[in-house]
């Protein structure tokens, strides 16, 4: 089954990669991701300074998904640009994943992190950990006015990644501001931001940052985030690529993500839980799910969604 995938014009040798923030912040890390099946490289967002995160614990995982506050622990950008050399011999796309803890942080980093050469770059607006830091993209306004000041930056191609949305009249909105900015692709969607995981039975929260509340991720994210796939997918009438992110677990959900409108997925607690291994699985398991239904490819079935 030909599972590879061209994205803003880059080749992927394969439609399933790690999300940022999964097993992506060391070198060795890193390196172990170049060795493994994932379709690409994509890093850990990365701040101007190197940080170590909010207290632990800071990931949690429960039957049915993930809580974390990891608080960006990260190398710091200027580590992430001498490891990216390196990193693209592995012969796949490495994507370096852009943060910050103000505005003027995001221009800082994209002007060097761009030098560095990685295959694409995409800006994280929807980081949920940051006390004291609202998720960029949910200000439209100030969303606008970070990717109006990134964009010329950025000779590769360069994609958001975007919170989740819960009302259609967001997604319009937001669909305008990418629309005006000239992003070349979209990742839906970060972790559904501050929730809050309660162990009964000690009578406390699972995590230290936040009083306990985190981004949720894994199975119980899958329908949002699917809908957001697809409300962007249909607002851009196909034309904008999509990474998929969010429940995918078995090789059925990122037919599912396919299916929506995504051209890729990523992976993230599926990924933390299991190991780099879980490449291997869930490409046996899509191409098994393609093939039963008579695709020929993985790009074959993209946005195919029937509609009642
Ligand atoms: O590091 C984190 O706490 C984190 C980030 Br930057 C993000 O974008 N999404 C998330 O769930 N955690």
């Amino acid at each position: 089954m030909d599972l590879t995938v061209t994205i803003a014009g880059v080749k992927f040798p394969s439609c399933l990669m790690n999300a940022s923030g999964a097993l992506c912040v060391t070198a060795e890390e890193l390196t172990g991701l170049g060795r493994s099946r994932s379709g690409a490289i994509v890093t850990k967002s990365m701040t101007v300074e190197p940080r170590e995160g909010n207290p632990e614990p800071r990931y949690h995982p429960f039957a049915g998904g993930s809580i974390n506050s990891m608080g960006l622990p990260n190398l710091g950008y200027r580590a992430y640009a001498e490891l990216i050399p390196a990193l693209k011999q592995f012969g796949k796309p490495l994507i370096a994943s852009v943060a910050g803890l103000c505005e003027d942080d995001f221009p800082a980093i994209a002007k060097v992190i761009n030098g560095a050469a990685p295959d694409l770059i995409e800006v994280n607006l929807s980081c949920p950990n940051i006390p004291g830091k609202p998720q960029i993209g949910y200000d439209a306004e100030a969303s606008e006015r970070l990717i109006k000041r990134v964009r010329p930056l950025i000779t590769v191609p360069m994609g958001v990644k975007l919170p989740p949305y819960f009302d259609p009249a967001h997604h319009e909105l937001m669909g305008s501001v990418i629309a005006r900015c000239g992003v070349d692709f979209l990742n839906l969607i970060n972790s559904v931001g501050n929730g809050l995981f309660v162990n009964p039975d000690n009578e406390t929260v699972v995590i230290k940052p936040k009083g306990g509340f985190g981004g949720l991720g894994g199975t119980i994210i899958k329908p949002v985030a699917l809908a957001n796939v697809r409300a962007f997918y249909k607002y851009f009438k196909g034309r904008m690529p999509i990474i998929g992110t969010g429940g995918v677990v078995q090789g059925v959900d990122a037919f599912e993500h396919l299916l929506c409108g995504a051209s890729a997925v990523q992976v993230g607690t599926a990924l933390v839980e299991e190991g780099v291994q879980v490449f291997a699985r869930l490409e046996k398991e899509l191409a098994a799910c393609l093939e039963q239904r008579g695709y020929k490819s993985a790009e074959d079935c993209r946005g195919k969604l029937k509609e009642l």
